[in-house]
């Protein structure tokens, strides 16, 4: 296999400053050079260009900063999708969740019945007509369903990209009241951290594998790293207390390995400024490796 990596500067989907120095964070914790190490050819794409301007769109509280998300999303998409077209496997670096609108919009112009993995402590099933905070970070899975703003849902010129049946949601915690009625009107699979607790990360992730297996022709995993605990993971703009674990998600990831499931990731909303060291970056790099095969022995 061979990876080209893509940053995405982007800040403007949340209210925390510095996320859009997550992709530079992972780069400082050796992300090119881990892949490397495990084989791979690597390439380093550089970032996406994303308007420095906040507040856009002063008139729509609802959507904030809707153009210069939605124009980085439209060169996010087209960037992801010439690294498939060119055979590559593209990991994408945010930046902040909204980015996932742009690198779904690029993914699923190459496959029918795309599979998603949301691993996030939240559902980022809002629209702007639900949306408690008018950030579009908490947007980002609804429009790829094909629901909210129509700049949103129609990114790259069609919708949906992805079909409710194939996603599954991991690390769930904090969800708002609409998310919860969305999850249910389209029997959405989720796994709380109750069901985590509960069955343990292993059975977790044995039926997330052997529920996408059966119908996807592909398989995003969109990892937050604010599904994690914040103990692990504390350099994220929207910490939520009981959240999955370090060996859990190494787990996760290595099992998703083993499954050869997985064809396209972004690890989004790390914020070097809110971090401990890089510590969350760091946690974000050895995840890409247990997720693209390192083993130790
Ligand atoms: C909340 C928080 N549900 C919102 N969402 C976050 O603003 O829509 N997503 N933090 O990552
Ligand atoms: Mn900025
Ligand atoms: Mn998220
Ligand atoms: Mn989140």
């Amino acid at each position: 296999r061979k990876f080209s990596i893509v940053g995405v500067p982007m800040d403007l989907g949340q209210m925390r400053r510095g996320v859009d120095m997550g992709p530079s964070a992972m780069r400082y914790a050796d992300a090119v050079k881990r892949l490397d190490n495990i084989g791979y050819e690597v390439e380093d794409l550089g970032d996406i260009h994303v308007d420095q301007i906040n507040d856009d769109l002063n008139d729509q509280p609802y959507l904030r900063n809707l153009k210069a998300i939605t124009k980085a999303a439209l060169s996010l998409a087209d960037c992801v999708d010439s690294i498939i077209k060119n055979g590559r496997f593209p990991l994408v670096l945010g930046g902040d969740h909204s980015i996932a609108i742009g690198t779904l919009a690029g993914v699923a112009r190459h496959f029918q019945n795309l599979g998603v993995i949301w691993y996030d402590a939240h559902g980022d099933l809002n629209t702007d007509e639900t949306t408690p905070s008018g950030n579009i970070h908490g947007m980002p899975l609804a429009a790829s369903l094909g629901f909210g703003h129509p700049e949103l849902t129609d990114v790259g010129g069609f919708h949906p990209k992805v079909k409710p049946e194939n996603v599954v949601i991991i690390g769930a915690r904090d969800l708002d009241q609409a998310e919860r009625d969305l999850i249910r009107k389209h029997s959405i699979k989720v796994y709380t951290m109750h069901e985590i607790d509960r069955l343990g990360m292993t059975k977790v992730m044995e039926e997330t594998i052997a529920y996408l297996k059966e119908t996807t022709d592909g398989v995003h995993l969109s990892l937050d790293l604010d599904g994690l605990d914040p103990h692990d993971a504390p350099g994220v703009g929207t910490p939520v207390l009981g959240g999955i674990s370090y060996r859990e998600s190494h787990l996760a990831m290595e099992m998703l390995a083993e499954s050869g499931l997985i064809t396209s990731a972004e690890f989004v909303e790390v914020n070097p400024i809110l971090d401990e060291k890089n510590k969350t970056a760091e946690v974000a790099v050895a995840l890409m490796g247990s997720l693209f095969g390192e083993k130790l022995l």
